[in-house]
């Protein structure tokens, strides 16, 4: 499959130690994009050095990091994201991002949980919280999911008519929310997911990590239901058919 049109974002933290072995996994040629974020252990120069592009967001934030991603590749037709840590497989970026390529998704989430998952790359915590999240994706966007999965792909152009703000940890689940909202073809893929080559975990591995996790989604989650109330409460044209569906929504 032609991946040319892909551009990958890994926004990374402090991930020297796994970003080679995360870079290599991916298929020859594709565009990956390293942002880093505010590392203090040579992550910037170990990506260029493996030969990645690199920028630096000085605003600390994942979502803030995979914003300045798509910011920074005005040129891609799809943009994957996945993490720099080595945990993800890059020979699955065909699954994740063929989808959308050929137009039969406009949004591709990879499943760790229906996807081969080696022992120990998610705690039991992890598994639990990812399938209530599903859950709630399901129920509050429409969207059924088993995992909110950060090795995804979407249009670029989609991306950006969805409009999503988060900028931290609640970016993934921002983007699921408002895509279903708008009535995207939102698809789940598995793939398969191994514990980070190197390094130590900032998110699920730490209760700091997990803390700000759960309060950047629950924070989305509260703005879009009031967004989604306002929206039902407003009469008559101002209704959001161009708002919330992107243009390539009808494809
Ligand atoms: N830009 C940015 N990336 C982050 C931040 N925290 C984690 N990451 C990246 O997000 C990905 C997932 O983080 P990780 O520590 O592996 O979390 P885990 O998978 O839950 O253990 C990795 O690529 C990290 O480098 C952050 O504050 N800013
Ligand atoms: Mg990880």
């Amino acid at each position: 499959m032609d991946l040319s049109g892909v551009t990958v974002v890994l926004p990374a933290l402090d991930e020297a130690a796994a970003l080679p072995a995360a870079l290599a996994s991916f298929p020859p040629g594709i565009d990956l994009l390293v942002v880093d974020n505010g590392s203090s252990d040579g992550t910037a120069a170990v990506a260029a050095a493996a030969g990645a592009r690199v920028i630096t967001e000085p605003r600390r934030g994942f979502g803030a990091a995979c914003w300045a991603g798509v910011q920074a590749s005005p040129l891609a037709e799809v943009i994957a994201f996945a993490d720099a840590d080595g945990s993800f497989d890059g020979a699955d970026l065909t699954a994740v991002a063929g989808p959308v390529l050929r137009g039969q998704a406009d949004l591709v989430v990879g499943s760790r949980i229906t996807g081969g998952r080696e022992p120990g790359a998610m705690t039991a915590f992890a598994v639990a919280a990812n399938r209530a999240l599903g859950l709630a994706c399901r129920l509050l966007f429409g969207v059924p999911l088993s995992d909110l999965g950060p090795f995804r792909a979407i249009r670029r152009d989609t991306l950006l008519a969805l409009g999503v703000r988060d900028r931290g940890q609640g970016w993934p689940l921002e983007m699921i929310g408002r895509a279903g909202r708008a009535g995207l073809r939102v698809v789940e893929v598995p793939v398969r997911y191994r514990p980070r080559a190197a390094g130590a975990s900032k998110v699920s591995g730490s209760l700091r990590g997990s803390f700000r996790a759960a309060a950047s989604m629950a924070g989305v989650t509260c703005r879009l239901l009031v967004e989604r109330f306002a929206t039902r409460a407003r009469p008559g044209p101002g209704r959001p058919a161009a708002a919330t569906r992107p243009r390539s929504a009808g494809r």
